[in-house]
């Protein structure tokens, strides 16, 4: 019989195709199961606020098997770009980033636009006129949060302050939206006045020397509020009040921003008498939107945080449930 040659080419390419298509599924199922990277450029370590914000990144990072590439910028925005630079070489599949001040990333921006990396701000904004640079930004409204230090300060005082102010670091998005909040609502009641007014740069040992040149001038005397865009400046400040024999919390009304441990502490201690809520607890939020991005799914522009006010009065009972 004669050898029919045709059929077994047939065979040979059909096993051939066959073992291809094996290959590749074998080839996607492998990169399915390939590790998410992301980079991550956070600010610092300068507060209380920014090590709960740094932990439940790494956290839930872990948690979810994404491979993070974490870098300090140890509060400079060189470091930031250097590191988001960094970041594009590597290839990694998103970047995420804490902007230490609002201006002067659209070049960077760019060339991860370029690179097809999508990007995520977390916590803090930045100033861009083409907002399709990034794809979401999750924090927390900053601008509520002065509003409600400023409630709370006129209620105080029923509408009655000199005021002193310690401002976070100058050009960031929570010092110009926290001032711009709380100047807002103070603008309504024509006894309430900030004299004193400078950046402490969210940390404790700034918010302490300047507190204690607000303490040295000679209209001093006048002060009977503080208002701390941050917990760690108003504890350094109450240090110095207590240096300079001046009762934090008495003679000196304080109300600041973030719910750190430490402010719940020196609120049980009577020493601090508001503290308004950011949560730095975005980690979670931060890996879905990681997801979402990759599985190619719309986001919306802004994700804002929930936050509350907390005084005097609720902070023995709230302590032991604070995470932060
Ligand atoms: O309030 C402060 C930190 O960007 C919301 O940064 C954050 C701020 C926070 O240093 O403590």
């Amino acid at each position: 019989m004669k050898l029919n040659r045709i059929p077994v080419t047939g065979w040979i390419t059909r096993v051939l195709i066959v073992s291809l298509l094996a290959g590749f599924a074998l080839a996607a199922q492998a990169a399915s199961g390939k590790k998410i990277v992301v980079g991550f450029s956070q600010i610092g370590a300068e507060s209380g606020w920014r090590t709960a914000n740094t932990d439940s990144i790494k956290a839930e990072a872990a948690k979810r098997g994404v491979e993070l590439k974490f870098a300090d910028a140890q509060q400079k925005q060189e470091n930031q770009i250097k590191a988001l630079r960094s970041f594009i070489a590597q290839g990694v599949d998103v970047i995420a980033f804490s902007p230490v001040v609002e201006t002067g990333w659209e070049p960077v921006l760019r060339e991860i636009k370029r690179a097809g990396i999508p990007v995520i701000l977390s916590d803090r904004a930045v100033a861009v006129t083409d907002d399709s640079l990034y794809v979401t930004f999750i924090g927390a409204d900053f601008i509520e949060e002065g509003r409600r230090a400023g409630n709370w300060l006129a209620k105080a005082t029923s509408g009655k302050a000199v005021i002193a102010e310690l401002v976070g670091t100058p050009g960031s998005a929570p010092a110009i939206d926290r001032k711009k909040g709380f100047e807002e609502v103070i603008s309504k009641h024509p006894d309430m006045k900030i004299v004193k007014s400078q950046s402490g740069d969210f940390t404790r040992a700034k918010g302490k020397e300047v507190m204690e040149s607000f303490l040295k001038s000679p209209d001093a005397k006048q002060i009977n509020a503080l208002y701390a865009h941050n917990d760690d400046m108003a504890l350094g400040a109450i240090q110095a009040m207590e240096e300079a024999g001046v009762k934090p919390g008495k003679d000196i009304l304080i109300v600041s921003i973030d719910g750190v441990r430490g402010a719940f502490e020196a609120m049980a201690a009577g020493k601090l008498n508001c503290t308004v809520e950011c949560n730095p607890l975005i980690g979670p939020q931060l890996f879905d939107a990681v997801d979402a991005i990759l599985a190619k799914k719309k986001l919306p522009k802004r994700t804002v945080v929930q936050e509350g006010v907390f005084e005097q009065a609720q902070a023995a009972a709230e302590l032991p449930k604070r995470k932060y």
